[in-house]
């Protein structure tokens, strides 16, 4: 740091000494225009980028540290749109996307690119410049984190670069002599002067205790290293830095955008000729039709953001000893601890749900040692001041100023030292230790950020640390510890978590990782999603983005519901309440575009949602497909099927239920052989080749569609029985249900994906949609249809052999599915291929080609449960899919439909024993590998065997029951 200091000096001589010089400039320094990076260029209030497609560069300077002498840098530049060629010092250091003429943009993916050392002049001004081509829609440095990183360190690269429209490749170059006028001036106006020097790790941390902890030796060097941690509405991703520390910050709220009406009136006026050409299989005039006429307007959705980012800085240690980050997945804690200087730190962080603020406390065991710098940030849309001499808060409001409002504001309680402001930051010196408070509120609900801040700060600031921490420990625990699994503890539990995963990577078993990342699903739920707030979306809470990828948004076609797959059977219920309120909140907006746009009662979402109600079809033909709302409602039925919760049914469920049916009943149509299908229909996101040789994601009566309808009526039809309401309704859904067009075989051997069997451009689709019916669904069951099952396989096995399960989420799927085929292997070999292939660090589940998304961890924990125990088709199936490598073992606390709650232990692959504690009064009939004897309080349990395997008995709620083989 303190060789910083001089740089900063120099740097700011000479802005002051410049700027009369400024306006003496003439010519080509003209031409480039202050511009402030991330954002998109035609926000940045320059004229001629308002409107502007096509070519234009973008420059800085960075003075690199001399510290940093001999070091490859890492260069990171965000999101770039559409295509961008990146030079230091004017070599080309790396390009994404494909320049014109043979354009191609490549406009999601994070720029990071390689800086070899001798490109690197240590201790002096580095030219960065970007040639950028945008094809269309927004253009330039768009989005993401930028900064330069090295082992020794790290200098954010946001704020103030240059721009120039046009193209001309002397522009890559050092424009002149950095002693010149231009050089001056240049560095004046956009240069990087301020770094952060890493420390020199030294000496080895022990491995904390207990198995459920995921730690690391260093520091994490970008934020899918870092560790989350959340209480469901507010959350962090933890770095662990020694000399600067940053915590991402977010609020499930803080969400782009606002209310509007995208209902297209156009829609209902062309939906019968949309229909006609769809059945006369014209697909290519029907996309036409499609797009013009059928989509939301607009047919885009806003985003989720970052809240910004709360940095601890101004360390100074050269080395530091000892060196451990954690995350304790038991209670939520964050832990970072070192020694340096004769001295031991430690640092916490978690999230409280009772007290609804972030936590972190700092303490060293020597009095005074604790100095550090605070502040807050955020890429746009917010400043950052001081409101008290131990009060900062980073106000702002989205969208330039025309969404929602927002606040985060932190409260910094010395122990011994002072605390002072000073401008738009905090200084702590000399503390023996420091506790910080944050809140952070929006206007989404209506109270004044600023007020509900306060008020949580306020409430907070009277609890001592321990208790904060106790508490909301206990909280947490009180979920997480209602399941326990143990498969053996691996090869090597004493190593970190990033060496464990390197070594699986390398082929090794690790079943003492595959049990934290069972667990780690359920964490990320649990601080991702408590009642009262919202569900967790695609990055669960945690997104460091203001433009992200997929808006981080909600996708209903399998995404958001893959969140949920693990809520019931690994008893985190109440953490699926905020599906079930958003569930709810879908449903005004829903009503009027199935009434808009199709003309149809109930309600109706198609595959994208924000949080402002957004029902109408978005993106392109694929997201034609309204099948969103009623695929959600399975959770509602699963919710009592696994809880036998009338009253839910009753109150919560059923009505939706039913609403969802409705748009249902009205939307099928009959099929020129009378079948009833859906029209216009799409199968998520795949598309299909019809004999003619055209390619269409629209189609007639998708398999998934009609497995939805078919999973959806059946509920309605029990759900109606068991309320005794509704026998008209319950009549005209068990016609419809019997009118529905079967699902196929086709030539292949598969289950047909579409009513006819048409020929696919891509067999190794990531979707495996049609399978619905099999996983997450049951109207295909091994034992109760083994021909459709046959065929289920075999669509499994074709789209594996064709590359498919390529992303977290699509292997998370493929796992469950060879779950339920009792094909243990499998299914550990595609967990097996989830943590090589998909997985950071961090064990965050990745999105090719490197994007956190949730639904991969918690589908992969839904798939390790569906391995040790299912309750789909009337029975519970105890170690249906136990895989070789996990021979012995212990589970407590899953769940199963019909309201019970099982353990099992088992030993050289077999049960040995299982507990099934029954929370409701009703049949038990349990499917196992062996003959198994029922016992409770002691006493032989009459049972039946109506077939090889399977045992049943009448259960009573409240009472235990052993099993033993
Ligand atoms: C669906 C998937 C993509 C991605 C996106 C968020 O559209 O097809 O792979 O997961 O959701």
């Amino acid at each position: 740091m303190p060789v910083h200091r001089a740089w900063r000096l120099q740097a700011g001589l000479l802005a002051a000494g410049l700027a009369a010089g400024a306006n003496a400039q003439s010519g080509a320094a003209e031409a480039w225009t202050p511009i402030t990076v991330p954002g998109a260029w035609e926000q940045s209030g320059i004229e001629a980028l308002r409107n502007h497609d096509g070519f234009a560069w973008y420059r800085c300077l960075v003075l690199v540290p001399a510290a940093w002498k001999g070091q490859a840098l890492e260069l990171a530049l965000g999101r770039i749109d559409d295509c961008d060629q990146t030079f230091v010092n004017g070599a080309l250091v790396g390009e994404t996307g494909v320049m014109p003429p043979n354009y191609r943009g490549l406009s999601g993916q994070q720029r990071r690119y390689a800086v070899p050392a001798e490109r690197v002049r240590p201790g002096a001004y580095n030219l960065i410049a970007v040639r950028v081509y945008d094809g269309g829609g927004e253009g330039g440095l768009v989005g993401g984190v930028l900064g330069l990183s090295c082992p020794r360190g790290s200098m954010r690269l946001e704020g103030r670069w240059q721009v120039r429209v046009g193209d001309d490749p002397a522009w890559a170059s050092w424009p002149v002599d950095p002693d010149s006028e231009a050089g001056r001036l240049m560095a004046a106006e956009s240069a990087f002067t301020e770094a952060t020097i890493t420390p020199e790790l030294v000496g080895k941390a022990e491995p904390p205790p207990g198995p459920m902890t995921l730690w690391y030796r260093q520091p994490a060097a970008k934020w899918l290293e870092a560790l989350p941690i959340g209480n469901g509405r507010l959350g962090a991703m933890v770095f662990g830095g020694v000399n600067a520390e940053r915590l991402q910050l977010n609020e499930d709220t803080l969400w782009s955008g606002g209310p509007w009406d995208t209902n297209n009136p156009e829609a209902l006026v062309h939906l019968p000729e949309e229909r006609r050409l769809l059945f006369a299989g014209e697909f290519g005039a029907a996309t036409d039709l499609a797009n013009q006429y059928l989509m939301g307007t607009p047919n885009r959705i806003r985003p989720y953001q970052t809240l910004g980012d709360l940095w601890l800085e101004g360390g100074t240690h050269d080395r530091v000893r000892r060196y451990r980050r954690e995350l304790d997945l038991a209670t939520g804690i964050a832990r970072v601890n070192y020694e340096a200087d004769g001295a031991r730190y430690e640092r916490e962080a978690f999230a409280s749900a009772p007290d609804q603020v972030l936590v972190l406390r700092w303490r060293c065991d020597h009095p005074g040692r604790i100095s550090t710098m605070l502040r807050m940030s955020r890429p746009a849309d917010a400043t950052c001041q001081a409101e008290a001499p131990n009060a900062l808060a980073l106000r702002g409001q989205c969208d330039g100023g025309t969404g929602l409002r927002f606040e985060a504001r932190l409260v910094a309680l010395a122990e011994g030292g002072e605390v002072r402001a000073d401008g738009d930051r905090l200084r702590v010196s000399g503390a023996n230790a420091v506790t910080l408070l944050l809140a952070a509120a929006t206007s989404f609900r209506g109270e004044d950020p600023a007020e509900a801040c306060a008020q949580r700060l306020h409430a907070a600031a009277e609890k001592p640390y321990a208790a904060l921490r106790r508490d909301s420990a206990a909280d947490h625990e009180r979920l997480f510890g209602r399941v326990h699994l143990d498969l053996g503890p691996g090869p090597h539990p004493e190593l970190p978590t990033d060496e464990r995963l390197a070594a699986v990577r390398e082929g090794a078993e690790d079943p003492g990782l595959v049990a934290q990342y069972f667990q780690y699903g359920r964490y990320l739920l649990i601080s991702s999603s408590r009642p009262g707030d919202l569900p967790a979306n695609l990055q669960g809470l945690w997104c460091e983005e203001l433009e992200p990828p997929w808006s981080c948004d909600y996708h209903l076609n399998i995404n958001l519901q893959m969140n949920y797959w693990p809520a019931e059977v690994t008893n985190l219920p109440e953490c699926a309440e905020p599906l079930f309120d958003y569930i709810d909140s879908l449903r005004a907006p829903g009503a009027k575009t199935a009434r808009v746009h199709y003309g149809c009662q109930g309600f109706v979402a198609h595959h994208l949602t924000d949080i402002w109600g957004f029902t109408t079809p978005a993106d392109g033909p694929w997201g034609l497909w309204p099948m969103g709302a009623a695929w959600l409602c399975q959770h509602l039925w699963e919710h009592y099927a696994f809880s036998g919760d009338q009253e839910f049914l009753r109150r919560r469920a059923y009505p939706v239920m039913k609403d969802a049916a409705l748009f249902c009943l009205d939307f099928l149509v009959e099929d020129p052989q009378g079948r009833l299908v859906t029209n216009p229909s799409t199968s998520p996101e795949n598309a299909l080749r019809a004999p003619d040789g055209q390619q269409s994601n629209l189609c007639v009566g998708a398999t998934m569609d009609l497995e939805i309808i078919h999973d959806l009526f059946t509920h309605c039809v029990a759900a109606a029985e068991v309320l005794g309401e509704d026998e008209a309704f319950r009549g005209e859904v068990t016609a419809a249900l019997a009118k529905l067009a079967p699902l196929q075989v086709g030539r292949y051997g598969q289950l047909q994906e579409w009513l006819e069997d048409y020929d696919e451009p891509e067999p190794g689709h990531r979707h495996l949609s049609h399978l619905f019916a099999f996983y997450p669904g049951d109207q295909i069951t091994l034992h109760g249809t083994p021909r459709l099952a046959r065929a289920v396989r075999a669509l499994l096995e074709r789209r594996l052999a064709n590359g498919g399960g390529g992303t977290g989420w699509s292997r998370a799927w493929v796992a469950a599915l060879w779950a339920r085929f009792g094909e243990g292997d499998l299914a550990h070999d595609s967990i097996g291929v989830l943590l090589r292939q998909s997985t950071e660090a961090n064990l965050l589940d990745l999105h090719p080609p490197h994007i956190f998304q949730m639904d991969g961890n918690s589908g992969g924990a839904a798939a390790i449960a569906e391995m040790l125990l299912q309750s789909h088709g009337g029975e519970l199936s105890l170690l249906p899919a136990l895989p070789q490598a996990w021979p012995r073992g212990s589970v407590s606390g899953l769940r199963a439909r019909g309201g019970f709650e099982v353990g099992m232990e088992w030993r050289e692959g077999r049960l040995v024993k299982a507990t099934i504690h029954a929370t409701c009064t009703g049949p038990c009939r349990l499917r196992t590998r062996e003959a198994v004897r029922v016992q409770s309080a002691g006493a032989a349990v009459e049972t039946l065997h109506p077939a090889e395997g399977v045992t049943e008995f009448e259960a009573e709620e409240g009472r235990r029951y052993e099993v033993r083989g």
